[in-house]
């Protein structure tokens, strides 16, 4: 008898000893463990729990694929009852099951106690492990075109979250160029820089991959942190600053070839640790704004050289070799608020940034006053990096979804007052226009209508057309072409599909099948920062 895997052919006779002591190893140890059981049946029921129904998105070891890490520190903001509760009910606007139905309450609290028990070795993930990470692909130097026919400026790269990859789509013909995998989950806008490119991704995970547009080729990757939020690139295309949930850091790469630059750990002004909302860039500021999740803190960090007046902080540049500045300023400026930012978007001249929080509450800071001035009336957090902006008139309204309730909210960007609620089938997720069409749309991301999209008339508010894509499947995240006379769909399935709508007369045009393609992202509406898209 064999074994495969265990005895190579020529150990064969002595393996048969090996062979008695194998199986003799396995029945001791299956003693043992039976009595480890004995006295341990909770914890060792809730890991095994674990490992069947959380593993898959939290990790094999609590530090977050997907969803998040599950370790003490990470749910400090959840009291155990609200915990209990997400296990059994699921999580609104989270990829989270209700798992009532699968285990019973005493399983569910074992659960619970389990996540809420520290690891027992903390994870570390400081300069040495980022700087390890680090990996350089070969790419030619000497390519300064694109390698492919299509306008790469109305290329889409499309996330594919069904089996991890992402494919580069021609915006024209609406043929699909290159595919390629990615790192696991992916999530946010893929970041490109100011000639689009160059493409940065990040993964929840905390992975950042460069990837060459033109050569359609990966240039570097860099895992930064244990569980990342999101990134973004600085105007001057010199950094990419990526905000972690796990370790509580922001960390700054060289955006040229993702080498590390520098680690701020995240505290507030009480000494008190905190993860990183959202980051994103200010263009005109020249700085990045970071908002905290666990602390009412919102920051600035400017990458000017000098920075203005109103900047503390210098911290110390971790590229040994950089000739140009042993010691690179990016100081940080805090704004003390009130409420949690859980996630924000900018007016389009950068001066008031508009955020919501999981409670429900939104608030409008001016950057320049560094306070907040006005509350935003918006009933449920929204997936508010899907607001979108819009002429109406000689006003200009803020237009965002609400994850807790079925409408769509639009507020006077002058006032800050609500004007109106649009009544939809669902809650939705992500909101999408162009400057050249006269319809916003938004997904009804979920409930029994998922498969719906409304298409909303910017000067009337009121919904024109109900689309339904592919009646039973969730269709979501809209993005448009470059001269915004098309619109793209997902079809949010392992089946599934972009559909190219013509933008005006709302009528399909193709289908180019994909797997579960969660987001599309024009290099041209990104680049230039089109008002009816996230940037
Ligand atoms: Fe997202 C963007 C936060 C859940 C798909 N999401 C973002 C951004 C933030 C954010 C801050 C902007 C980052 C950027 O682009 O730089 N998302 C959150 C949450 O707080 C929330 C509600 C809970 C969480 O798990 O973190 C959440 N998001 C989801 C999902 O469950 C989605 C639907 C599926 C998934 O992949 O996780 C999802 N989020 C997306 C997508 C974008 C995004 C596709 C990019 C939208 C864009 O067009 O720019």
């Amino acid at each position: 008898m064999r074994i495969k895997g265990i005895f190579k052919e020529d150990e064969y006779p002595a393996s048969m000893f090996k062979y008695i002591f194998f199986i003799a190893g396995i029945l001791l140890s299956g003693q043992l463990l039976a009595e480890t059981t004995a006295n341990t049946v909770n914890l060792s029921e809730a890991k095994a729990l674990y490992q069947k129904h959380c593993a898959a998105c939290h990790g094999k070891d609590r530090l977050g694929i997907s969803g998040p890490a599950l370790l003490p520190a990470n749910l400090k903001r959840l009291h155990k009852k609200k915990a209990f509760k997400t296990i059994a009910e699921g999580r609104v606007a989270t990829q989270m099951q209700a798992f009532s139905k699968k285990l019973s309450k005493a399983q569910i609290q074992s659960l619970l106690d389990y996540i809420f028990t520290p690891l027992e070795q903390p994870p570390v993930w400081g300069e040495k492990q980022i700087r390890a990470s680090h990996i350089s692909y070969p790419v030619d130097k000497n390519i300064s075109k694109p390698v492919f026919d299509a306008d790469p400026l109305n290329i889409f790269l499309v996330v594919e979250a069904g089996d991890h990859h992402v494919t580069v789509l021609d915006g024209d013909k609406f043929e699909p160029i290159y595919r390629f995998p990615s790192r696991f989950g992916l999530h946010g806008g893929p970041k490109y820089n100011s000639t689009g490119r160059y493409v940065y991704f990040t993964s929840r995970d905390g992975w950042i991959s460069k990837f060459d547009l033109y050569q359609l080729k990966m240039v570097a990757e860099i895992r930064v942190g244990i569980n990342a939020r999101n990134s973004a690139i600085s105007s001057d295309d010199r950094y990419l600053v990526v905000g972690n949930y796990m370790p509580n850091t922001l960390v700054i790469l060289d955006a040229n070839d993702l080498s590390l630059v520098k680690i701020i750990p995240v505290f507030d002004k009480q000494g008190k640790t905190s993860r990183v909302s959202a980051v994103y860039d200010a263009r005109p500021r020249k700085s990045f704004m970071v908002a905290l999740k666990d602390s009412p803190e919102l920051w600035e960090i400017s990458y000017q050289n000098p920075p203005p007046a109103g900047f503390g902080n210098w911290v110390h540049d971790y590229r040994k070799d950089s000739g140009e500045a042993k010691v690179r300023q990016f100081p940080i400026r805090r704004i003390y608020l009130k409420d949690i930012m859980d996630d924000f978007l900018f007016d389009q001249d950068y001066v008031f940034v508009l955020s919501a929080s999981r409670k429900g509450k939104g608030q409008v800071v001016d950057l320049d006053l560094g306070r907040k001035v006005a509350d935003l009336d918006i009933p449920g957090m929204p997936h508010l990096s899907s607001g979108i902006t819009w002429k109406r008139g000689n006003q200009t309204v803020l237009a965002t979804p609400n994850l807790k309730e079925n409408v769509v909210s639009i507020i006077d960007m002058k006032s800050w007052k609500l004007i109106k609620k649009i009544p939809t089938l669902g809650t939705g997720f992500f909101m999408r226009s162009h400057e050249n069409s006269p319809y916003a749309w938004v997904d009804v991301f979920f409930g029994k209508d998922r498969d719906a999209m409304h298409v909303i008339d910017k000067q009337t508010l009121k919904i024109v057309r109900t689309l339904r894509p592919s009646p039973g499947k969730t269709s979501a995240h809209v993005e448009f072409t470059r001269d915004g006379r098309f619109a793209l769909v997902s079809i949010w399935d392992m089946d599934g599909a972009i559909v190219v709508y013509d933008a005006k007369t709302l009528k399909e045009v193709k289908r180019i099948p994909m797997k579960k393609p969660v987001g599309k992202y024009n290099v041209y509406n990104k680049i230039t920062r089109s008002s009816g898209t996230s940037h």
